[in-house]
């Protein structure tokens, strides 16, 4: 069950607008008590003039009648441009079938990169903001996707980035609006943690885009509303410094916080020093590309799948939207070298858990889950069904009572089999947790 409630972070950001207007409330209302009061005392009843009684016909000036009465009333209408009948929509497309037409928002150089990945994937609603220009130039997008506001950058600071995207608030409405076009399901907004820019913008373009989704009404209010802003965040490596350090203390406390109260999913947490363990021989042109390529492709795998019938299990979007919308996520991928014990499986995805460049999250406090297999014909004809399903189980095992774990097996065009999972309802990673 998504644990998340998008009202309680809408009743308290309605709570906050009530408490800023409170005082003019307050005058706006004396202000009408006493027009009514005024209104009262002068109450006159009203000359409607003669009433005709039906059948009776009454006497009504000629229009033609040397034109004086039309002259009189007549309107002198200037001429005024009128506008079509209905507004032209704005129709952007992705390049490719997925099940959902994600929005995404890259805000600060790392966060535009991460961006620019799911651009070069076909996804086509995508816009990068940043406050300095020479970070926004090297990314290969199209100009009108991307948007500068300041121009000295933030140096590092997000208190000073976070009042420059404030002060621009409805440029970067405007933006969104136009890049991502009228249609969409969910916004993902990136950002690195630990810098300026992206750490400072981040939570101001979620409250942005949320006032985007409810203007298009992608996002409704009410019982049962799920928040369809999410983000990917990334922390950084060790050897990035105090300062950096603190940075990310700062953000994660804001995306947390907004994660807390059902305004923020899913949440991906991406730890650039897990790259570095991971991959360690990675060369530094290659680092930030391979780190964000692995979640993009991650989260385009599933997207794509869950738009794809199965003649074996399939796994749609309704199971997906499930994890989307269960606020913290992880996600893994192991291929299998082989798979003719019941034990292969799950051993895989145990792996899968713990290889990822993911943050470090304890799947054991998850309780829900997106399992996929996809092997080669040869090996779904070969593979034991109860190897698959003593998989399965041992997923179900791990995430505890009441979870639920969705299952889908596909024959892809690959040889060999790769098993991915999506688990989500995480708790946050202990150092962010206090
Ligand atoms: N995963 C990933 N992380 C990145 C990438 N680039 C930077 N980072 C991380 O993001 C953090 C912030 O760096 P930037 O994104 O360059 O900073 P910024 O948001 O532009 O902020 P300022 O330049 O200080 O205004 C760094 O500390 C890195 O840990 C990237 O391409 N991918
Ligand atoms: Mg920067």
């Amino acid at each position: 069950m998504p644990n998340t409630d998008y009202n309680q972070y809408v009743s308290r950001k309605k709570a906050f607008v009530e408490t800023k207007n409170f005082s003019m409330a307050g005058r706006e209302l004396a202000k009408l008590k006493e027009l009514r009061k005024m209104s009262d005392e002068n109450v006159q009843p009203v000359d409607v003039g003669e009433v005709p009684t039906p059948g009776e016909t009454i006497e009504t000036p000629s229009v033609e009648a040397g034109g004086s009465f039309v002259d009189d009333y007549a309107v002198d209408v200037p001429d005024i441009p009128i506008p079509d009948d209905e507004p032209e929509g704005n129709s952007i497309e992705d390049e490719f079938e997925g099940a959902y037409k994600f929005a995404v928002v890259g805000v600060g150089q790392g966060g535009s990169r991460i961006a620019q990945t799911f651009w070069n994937l076909g996804y086509r609603r995508v816009a990068i903001i940043n406050t300095a220009k020479q970070d926004l130039d090297p990314i290969d997008m199209p100009t009108e996707n991307k948007l500068l506001i300041g121009g000295d950058g933030a140096g590092k600071k997000p208190e000073i980035a976070e009042e420059i995207f404030n002060a621009h608030r409805e440029d970067i409405l405007d933006f969104l609006k136009r890049t991502f076009g009228d249609e969409f399901d969910r916004v993902l907004v990136c950002a690195g943690a630990g810098g300026g820019t992206g750490a400072g913008g981040c939570s101001v373009v979620i409250e942005v885009a949320h006032d985007l989704c409810e203007s298009l009404g992608v996002e409704t209010r009410g019982e049962g509303s799920v928040a369809k802003v999410g983000a990917i965040v990334a922390l950084p490596s060790k050897a990035e410094g105090n300062r950096v350090a603190s940075n990310t203390k700062r953000t994660m406390d804001k995306v947390l916080n907004l994660k807390n109260l059902g305004a923020l999913t899913p949440l991906v947490i991406l730890d650039n020093e897990k790259i570095k363990q991971i991959y360690p021989k990675l060369p530094v042109r290659k680092f930030w590309g391979t780190s964000n390529s692995s979640v993009c492709a991650l989260f385009h795998l599933f997207n794509r799948i869950s738009a794809q019938e199965s003649v074996y299990t399939s796994f749609d979007k309704a199971d997906l939207e499930t994890v989307f919308a269960s606020g913290l996520i992880t996600f893994g991928a192991t291929p299998l070298k082989k798979w003719d014990q019941p034990t292969d499986v799950s051993q895989a995805i145990r792996d899968n858990l713990k290889r990822t460049i993911l943050a470090n999250l304890d799947p054991s406090t998850g309780n829900i889950a997106s399992c996929v297999v996809i092997g080669s014909t040869e090996v779904l004809d070969e593979l034991p069904q109860e190897n698959l399903e003593y998989g399965f189980e041992q997923l179900t095992r791990i995430l505890g009572s009441g979870s639920t774990v969705h299952r889908g097996v596909y024959s892809g065009s690959k040889p060999g089999m790769i098993v991915y999972t999506a688990i989500g309802g995480l708790d946050a990673p202990k150092e962010f947790l206090d």
